[in-house]
């Protein structure tokens, strides 16, 4: 395993820590200040104020920031976004461009000096460019002979399986859709997606135990619940407008219970920016707060099962609903007789919890009927990602809390198209009944043998068995874990090719030869010879709406993504039955073929232009499980953490701070963690420091351990903070290099990236 540090990874410079108090409440009006620092400092108040009021509006664009759905009826009259929208607005509409000009005065190499926050703010690309082999800068070329070369690389492929393509969430349902189909026409299922290192386990969960990878709520029933529990997750920062149906929530009378290894403020406590008059009263969220240590949920929701189990034996159907039980599911008595060995006490020391919060937190849920449970990536990424997910399920079906109102899943999405790009058809495992619908629309053979997830990719490049890699939107090398070892497959290639927007580290860290190829964002007009498109996208709840820029695209050479795919499909494939740039002059083309071959797309072209789209067809929210392989929903026995740590050694998680979008850096500051102007820091329990002599700001090395190996960061400041005894968390993506790519949930092969086990050691250079 090698430990020296390459270009691949952030530098390791510390850039001037201050710490600050921890707000105590989120949003208010330090969020406006922030959010309009922003917007004026990327792209000038006026056009700024102009492109906020258009966010998340019937007739606007679909905020990039994430997945949570907008309001069916009414949406507020202030505008429907918020801080980190903005934020993520502002970085797409940048006034900075990365012109032809730029690429000939910077070498691939000094930009790869660049910190991730130095890079993305270089700004948006404006025209397609080349890194010829053995070239030192990337230069212009146009878009003919970039799909040409595209082309002529594939077709030198002994096996369409030596190519791979990669999509990141953002892509539109339109863009997806063409570019699996193309990928399957070309020959191949490698379709990773930055799902596979995010809700793929809840996918894997969700599908088995329920028949349907995605959630069963709808906004409304967050009206409606008696008790949310929010789990591993963050919505503060990630998903801000989720405070609002928290709110709601409360007002209704409803409870929360919040379980996190760290108090993050927006879940305590709230003002809500959409109603400035009561910024001074603030919201109390969170009604109990479980400080769980980390990967130990399994642990924590066994022994609230087990103390729900004993209420209800001393009062049967006091508890449970046996109506639905006995009608809707199986597997009761295996998963009662396996939960039946475990001890409540150790359980509840597992978790580092008091056994009385654990108490409280299963009288809560014992009083309540109807149940909704929330989660993101803190349950996602760990080994045991699915156990997380399946023991949810099995306490919500004891509840018999699926399919009625007020009650259910909610695994709360990331990238504001991840869910609608997997119901395109991105996906390495497509269901043959998917495939049958498209050999039969498009007059053609589907391959049947599953394709690489991103884990699997990442080898086969490094393995050189595959040498082409192709990106739909994200940051692979920055995204991915193992960073080291992931460039080093990256650089195998023949070719690498990015469809982006921004600059970014993938760009720098290429294949023998490289391309970047710029397209439209989610803001811009896309004028196409059928006239001006709109594109629909998917939300967390499965709602599909219209997404309408309405900006002048930055450049002229900017193309769509959808054209882009066309045009790499002209070029590449001979004997298509498909007209591809017939499809993308009137994207309304594209729709006819999504609904003639996805289920729940009757009418698309004209559904999709009612006001606010329409709901996806979900069998589990109507309480149908028929599509699981038992054809009832399926209680499951699920395995508590097996990770044990040396003396010394710790878990650690890697989370994002208030400002950034995945790899996309915003800003250095934390606001809500009180850490500004630095990301290099790992958060540590008082008394795990004075165990290991540390002291605040001490400078420190991180080693992560793995079957032996050893992998290195260097130079990270410790603050000491509110977590449990032997947890931290350090950001995304500075420690992606700590995480062993062969450290992955197990069904999903999620990478790992919440459960790392450390050393931290002083470093006194
Ligand atoms: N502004 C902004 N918005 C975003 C993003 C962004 O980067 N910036 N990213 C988008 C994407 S792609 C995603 S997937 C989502 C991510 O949204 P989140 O999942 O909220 O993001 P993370 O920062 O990974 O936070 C994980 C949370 O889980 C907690 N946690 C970690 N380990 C455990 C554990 O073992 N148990 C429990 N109970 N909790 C744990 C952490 O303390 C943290 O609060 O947000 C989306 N929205
Ligand atoms: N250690 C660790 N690693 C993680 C995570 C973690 O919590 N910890 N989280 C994981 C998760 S949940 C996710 S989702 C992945 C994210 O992985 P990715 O989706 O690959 O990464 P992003 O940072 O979201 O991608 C940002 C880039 O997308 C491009 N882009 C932005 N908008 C558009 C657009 O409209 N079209 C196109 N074509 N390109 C666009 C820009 O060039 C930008 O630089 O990272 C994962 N990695
Ligand atoms: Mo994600």
């Amino acid at each position: 395993m090698s430990t020296k540090k390459t270009d691949a990874q952030p530098p390791e410079e510390l850039t001037g820590i201050e710490l600050t108090k921890i707000p105590t409440s989120a949003a208010g009006i330090k969020a406006i200040q922030s959010t309009f620092k922003h917007i004026s400092e990327e792209v000038g108040l006026v056009n700024g104020i102009k492109l906020l009021s258009k966010i998340n509006q019937k007739d606007g664009f679909d905020c990039p920031g994430c997945a949570w759905p907008d309001p069916d009826a009414k949406r507020a009259f202030l505008a429907e976004y918020c801080e980190n929208g903005a934020k993520a607005i502002a970085e797409e509409a940048t006034r900075n461009r990365v012109s032809p000009l730029f690429f000939a005065s910077h070498s691939v190499a000094e930009l790869a000096k660049l910190s991730d926050y130095e890079i993305g703010k270089k700004g948006r690309i404006t025209h397609p460019v080349v890194l010829k082999p053995g070239s030192s800068h990337y230069e212009q070329i146009s878009w003919k002979e970039a799909f040409e070369l595209i082309g002529s690389e594939l077709n030198t492929l002994s096996s369409p399986n030596e190519a791979i393509f990669y999509t990141s969430g953002r892509t539109s349902n339109e863009a997806a859709f063409l570019y699996q189909l193309f990928v399957r026409q070309f020959g191949t299922n490698n379709l990773p997606d930055c799902s596979n290192m995010c809700h793929e386990s809840s996918g894997s969960a969700l599908s088995e135990t329920l028949g349907i990878g995605k959630g069963s709520v709808t906004l409304d029933d967050f009206n409606h619940a008696d008790l949310v529990i929010v789990m591993g997750q963050n919505p503060g920062t990630n998903h801000p407008r989720m405070l609002s149906a928290l709110e709601d929530t409360k007002k209704n009378g409803g409870k929360i219970i919040t379980v996190n290894p760290l108090p993050e403020v927006g879940l305590l406590e709230f003002k809500n920016p959409q109603k400035p008059l009561k910024w001074f009263s603030g919201a109390k969220l969170t009604d109990l707060f479980l400080q769980v240590k980390i990967n130990e949920d399994v642990s924590l929701l066994k022994a609230i099962l087990l103390l729900l189990i004993e209420k209800e034996e001393t009062n049967p159907g006091s508890i449970f609903d046996l109506d639905f039980i006995t009608e809707k599911t199986q597997g009761l008595d295996q998963f009662l007789a396996d939960i039946q060995q475990y001890d409540v006490d150790e359980l509840i020391e597992n978790t580092g919890l008091e056994k009385k919060a654990v108490i409280e937190a299963a009288d809560l849920i014992a009083k309540s009927n109807k149940v909704i449970v929330c989660w993101a990536m803190g349950l996602t990424q760990h080994k045991n990602a699915v156990d997380n997910i399946r023991e949810i399920v099995n306490l919500l079906l004891l509840k018999g809390s699926i399919g009625k109102k007020g009650a259910g899943t909610c695994p709360v999405r990331g990238h504001s198209n991840v869910q609608g790009d997997r119901t395109m058809g991105i996906w390495e495992k497509p269901k043959e009944s998917f495939l049958n619908a498209l050999d039969k629309e498009f007059e053609f053979n589907a391959p049947r043998d599953h394709g690489y997830d991103v884990v699997h990719a990442i080898e086969a490049m490094h393995a050189k068995k595959a040498t082409v890699f192709i990106a739909m939107g994200g940051n692979f090398i920055s995204a991915t874990p193992d960073t080291e070892h992931t460039a080093e497959a990256l650089k195998n290639c023949n070719l690498t090719v990015h469809i982006s927007t921004k600059l970014n580290r993938s760009h720098v860290i290429h294949g023998k030869q490289a391309l970047i190829l710029p397209c439209l964002g989610r803001s811009e007009k896309d004028m196409q010879d059928g006239g001006e498109q709109f594109v629909s996208v998917e939300n967390s709840m499965g709602v599909v709406h219209q997404s309408h820029g309405h900006l002048e695209p930055l450049s002229n050479e900017l193309l769509s993504e959808p054209a882009i795919v066309a045009g790499i499909a002209e070029a590449t494939l001979k004997n298509s039955k498909v007209v591809w740039s017939k499809l993308v002059t009137n994207y309304d083309f594209i729709r006819d073929k999504i609904e003639a071959t996805i289920p729940g797309f009757d009418n698309y072209n004209k559904r999709v232009r009612e006001k606010g789209g329409f709901y996806l067809p979900n069998n589990s929210r109507k309480g149908d499980f028929a599509p699981t392989h038992t054809g009832k929903a399926n209680f499951t026995i699920n395995a508590i953490s097996d990770v044990t740590l040396d003396k010394d050694q710790f878990i650690m998680m890697t989370i994002r701070t208030h400002d950034q979008y995945n790899t996309t850096i915003y800003g250095l500051d934390d606001r809500y963690r009180g850490v500004l102007n630095e990301r290099r820091v790992i958060f540590m329990n008082p008394d795990d420091m004075d165990e290991q002599g540390l002291q605040k700001l001490d400078q420190v090395d991180l080693v992560s351990h793995f079957n032996g190996e050893e992998r290195i960061a260097k130079k990270f400041l410790v603050v000491p903070y509110s977590i449990p005894r032997q947890c931290t968390a350090t950001y995304f993506p500075e420690a992606n290099v700590l995480v062993p790519l062969k450290s992955v949930a197990h069904t999903s092969n999620t990478p790992a990236s919440k459960t790392v086990v450390i050393s931290v050691k002083k470093n006194d250079s």
